[in-house]
């Protein structure tokens, strides 16, 4: 799929209105060698994943934005950041996910560090995606629920998780993406994406702790219109063309 500048999230609303799920396979620049990629990116070519993120909670590498021009170089399949903070935004990619952490009660992450890096994140050219961000209990503390320093939303409490995704709707944001963390215990239930995707009209981006192409597909039947996965193909990068197919396929099974 070839995609110009600012067009990323377009692509995912014209997907979307086609009767199309999305897939997107998560990149953590920690767990990932400049000489790896290549053959990762290989494999995502040939899956026909439609988004690479790049990004995570917590990242201690310094290599992102080689990271991100080596995968640049490599394919057209659009980089969209994923930011945990203000030192992850690179002009190398395409789009920015500019997550508020809607479901925390943590300033800083509601708006402070937004602020701060508001003049870097302008100039930066990326397409900016205002995401609102929620962070579900996923069974065991996850790096963003530790990291957030914020409580994580009760899994079984769909009706926080409505009125959150609905107020981030209200507030202007463009997507809302529910994440279990990543390395997740347990994914975010499908009952909790139906509700939310029930009552919102944006797109739903689902992530965290999915380890199967069933459960991704069962996600996108639920209602989410981007699958999310980084740790389950970082173990298995055979799953990136069986999870690339469950979700393409999803509305067809
Ligand atoms: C985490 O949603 C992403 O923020 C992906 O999670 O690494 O568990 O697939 P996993």
């Amino acid at each position: 799929m070839q995609v110009s500048s600012h067009t990323v999230y377009k692509e995912l609303l014209d997907r979307r209105a086609a009767g199309k799920k999305s897939f997107a396979v998560l990149v953590d620049p920690d767990k990932t060698q400049i000489d790896q990629v290549g053959e990762l990116i290989e494999k995502c070519v040939s899956a026909e994943v439609d988004f690479l993120l790049v990004g995570g909670s917590l990242v201690v590498s310094t290599h992102l934005e080689e990271l991100v021009l080596s995968i640049k170089a490599q394919t057209q399949i659009p980089v969209i950041l994923f930011p945990g903070s203000p030192s992850q935004v690179t002009p190398a990619a395409d789009a920015l996910l500019y997550l508020s952490l809607i479901s925390g009660r943590n300033p800083e992450l509601l708006i402070g560090q937004h602020v701060i890096s508001a003049p870097l994140v302008k100039k930066s050219g990326l397409e900016i995606i205002s995401t609102g961000y929620m962070v579900v209990d996923g069974g065991l503390p996850t790096t963003v629920s530790y990291i957030s320093n914020a409580n994580p939303l009760p899994s079984n409490k769909n009706e926080i998780a409505v009125c959150t995704a609905l107020a981030g709707e209200m507030l202007g944001m463009k997507l809302i993406y529910l994440d279990a963390g990543s390395g997740a215990l347990m994914p975010i239930p499908t009952e909790m994406i139906k509700a939310v995707s029930k009552q919102i009209s944006i797109p739903l981006i689902v992530g965290g702790g999915i380890t199967t192409p069933e459960k991704a597909a069962a996600n996108c039947r639920a209602g989410a219109d981007l699958i999310v996965v980084g740790n389950a193909i970082e173990k298995d990068t055979d799953l990136i063309s069986l999870m690339s197919q469950a979700v393409h396929t999803s509305s067809k099974s």
